[in-house]
């Protein structure tokens, strides 16, 4: 297999956290790009040219992330990373979307302060910046509920705050966040997240 990714990308990092947690990275060929250059190859696997794009051996191509993330944990059965069923997989995809959600706004508010700046919206920068603490304020709260056992939600929610300490650190997560910041810069020191770091 061979997974296109890109050194800055959240939603990558993720998929490359649960290859790493499941000890699959040695199946996956990592090829770093710039999904907003031509890149030879993805847009055969991805038509959206976008990155995490997951080749199989077969040539087909496997994307998004969420898509790519259980895949692989369907390759085997230690650790499984997403419950198969019940309650607890219902749970742990919530907490994916919910990284997801605040990636998705971290990302498209990166994008819009890149544009000249006569062309950007402060509306939509403070509208996406907005949701981002809202979810946050969320999780903070929901803390308690985050499983013992490792699985898919601590993976989405440690790309997510690592994205935010990476690009928009003005926005200061961690204040008034306790439990949260406390759980992420300790679960930051595990080798997975190490190995991926953002740069
Ligand atoms: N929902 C997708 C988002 C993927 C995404 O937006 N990736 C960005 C990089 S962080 C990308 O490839 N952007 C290039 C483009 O949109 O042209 C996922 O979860 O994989």
């Amino acid at each position: 297999m061979k997974l296109f990714y890109s050194v800055t990308s959240p939603y990558a990092r993720k998929t490359r956290l649960l290859a790493r947690e499941k000890g699959l990275q040695d199946q996956i060929e990592e090829i770093a790009c710039n999904p907003h250059e031509k890149v030879p190859g993805l847009s055969k696997a991805n038509p959206l040219g976008r990155v995490p794009t997951l080749v199989l051996d077969d040539g087909s191509g496997l994307f998004d992330s969420p898509v790519i993330c259980q895949y692989l944990d369907s390759l085997s059965d230690t650790p499984r990373l997403i419950p198969k069923s019940g309650r607890k997989r219902w749970a742990t995809l919530r907490w994916e979307a919910q990284a997801d959600g605040i990636l998705d706004a971290a990302y498209n508010s990166v994008m819009e302060s890149r544009r000249p700046r006569h062309e950007q919206s402060p509306d939509w920068i403070d509208r996406w910046q907005d949701e981002i603490r809202t979810a946050l304020d969320a999780i903070e709260l929901d803390m308690s509920t985050l499983p013992e056992k490792l699985c898919l939600s601590h993976l989405a929610l440690a790309a997510a705050l690592d994205y935010l300490d990476f690009r928009l650190p003005d926005l200061a997560w961690r204040k008034g966040r306790p439990v949260c910041a406390h759980w992420y810069d300790d679960f930051a020191q595990r080798p997975s997240m190490l190995d991926t770091r953002l740069g």
